[in-house]
């Protein structure tokens, strides 16, 4: 019985679930909208402006204005009238809720430490998760900012970047990042968040900087739903490398005896299949490593002769795209990774930066 438990249940830790559950979904149509208090706020079809800037002290010019992802995206509940003061980052008491080895907590790993950014971890273990009991949101990253919660990598990301380059609080940024309650088509709820990928500036930004914005959304999200789907299959690629995934994992983490042991045994065979899985579901090439490369050759094909996409620094999605690969390091995938594509210079550049906390001002 508890073999039976420990196996159903290590299907869910780390890498599993994360990419098994990301399709391509389209929750345009079937929005479970939540109550809206300010209605002026996110009116249905109503533009509203996000006024774009650049990194630390840059020069500020022109304005950029978008849509709201959906016509029917309502606003979650927005504290009525005033929103505190603004607090800066650095006076947050800012605690990481992770697994030490998943890829959307070490992204956020990597722009806390690139910008200099104080802040504690919690180590979740991924049986029980008892570490997450405050919370119905139960995925990991999960980040308390004080008092504040904020869910999901790329949110966490994005609201904190929106802080350190705005002048509004924390609690008011997240006004812009609203959750949609989507019904899959399996009935299922699942929730998303709208604009996960904006950065909110408050002042204007040439057009240079705007097309530099876009670029960086696009590569974030191509992270999210693409990148990292063709890691999990060569992780777990053959029962070998799934049983080194497990051991690194299982000791880079510090989950409890128990959890350890049975993550340990049942674990690679059932990572072994879930590699499977994820493969047909995501409907990569047969050769899962020359998929992998593929992808990574896509996103250097596309920094192309620049240091970094972000140029001379590292932007978010240098970050995203390191932050993703730095929890396997030590594994076969990300020796291969090296030595069969051309990422290996501008990887240890980014890591490098990271590291050195070269983005702190
Ligand atoms: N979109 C989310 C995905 C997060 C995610 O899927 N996290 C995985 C771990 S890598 C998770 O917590 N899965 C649920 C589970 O383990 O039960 C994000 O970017 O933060
Ligand atoms: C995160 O999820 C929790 C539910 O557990 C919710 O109360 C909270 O508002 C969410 N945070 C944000 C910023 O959406
Ligand atoms: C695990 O525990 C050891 C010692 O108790 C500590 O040094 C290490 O940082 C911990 N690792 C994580 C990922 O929490």
């Amino acid at each position: 019985m508890a073999a039976r438990i420990a196996i159903r249940l290590t299907f869910r830790s780390p890498l599993s679930k994360s990419f098994s559950s990301r399709g391509h979904r389209s929750f345009q149509s079937r929005l479970v909208s939540t109550t809206n208090n300010r209605p002026e706020f996110f009116g249905t079809s109503r533009r509203f402006m996000a006024v774009l800037a650049t990194g630390c002290g840059a020069t500020l010019a022109g304005f950029v204005s978008y849509r709201m992802i959906s016509n029917n995206v309502k606003a979650r509940p927005v504290k009525d009238s005033n929103f505190p003061a603004k607090k800066g980052i650095s006076d947050i008491s800012i605690t990481l809720y992770q697994y030490q080895n998943c890829p959307f907590c070490g992204k956020v790993r990597a722009f806390l430490n690139y910008y200099g950014i104080k802040y504690n971890t919690v180590e979740v273990s991924p049986l029980w998760k008892s570490e997450l009991s405050f919370s119905k949101y139960k995925k990991v990253p999960l980040l308390m900012a004080d008092d504040t919660q904020i869910n999901d990598s790329s949110v966490i990301i994005s609201a904190l970047r929106s802080l350190m380059v705005g002048q509004d609080s924390i609690e008011q940024i997240l006004v812009y990042y609203p959750e949609i309650t989507t019904k899959g088509a399996d009935g299922k709820e699942q929730t998303e968040y709208a604009n996960r990928y904006f950065i909110m500036y408050k002042e204007a930004i040439d057009k240079k900087s705007m097309e530099q914005e876009k670029e960086q959304r696009k590569w974030r999200k191509w992270v999210d739903n693409s990148f990292v789907h063709t890691l999990s299959p060569n992780i777990y690629r053959t029962a070998s490398e799934a049983m080194q995934a497990f051991e690194y994992f299982t000791k880079q983490s510090n989950v409890s005896t128990f959890e350890k042991y049975s993550t340990y045994f049942a674990g690679p065979v059932v990572m072994y299949f879930v590699g499977k899985h994820v493969k047909r579901k995501h409907n990569i090439n047969d050769d899962v490593r020359q998929a992998m490369y593929d992808e990574a050759e896509k996103w250097m094909k596309a920094v192309g002769k620049r240091k970094f996409m972000g140029g001379s620094a590292p932007n978010l999605a240098d970050l995203a795209v390191y932050g993703v690969l730095s929890g396997l390091e030590g594994l076969d995938t990300f020796k291969d990774l090296m030595t069969h594509t051309t990422m290996k210079p501008w990887y240890n550049r980014v890591k490098e930066a990271v590291q050195t906390h070269a983005g702190a001002c």
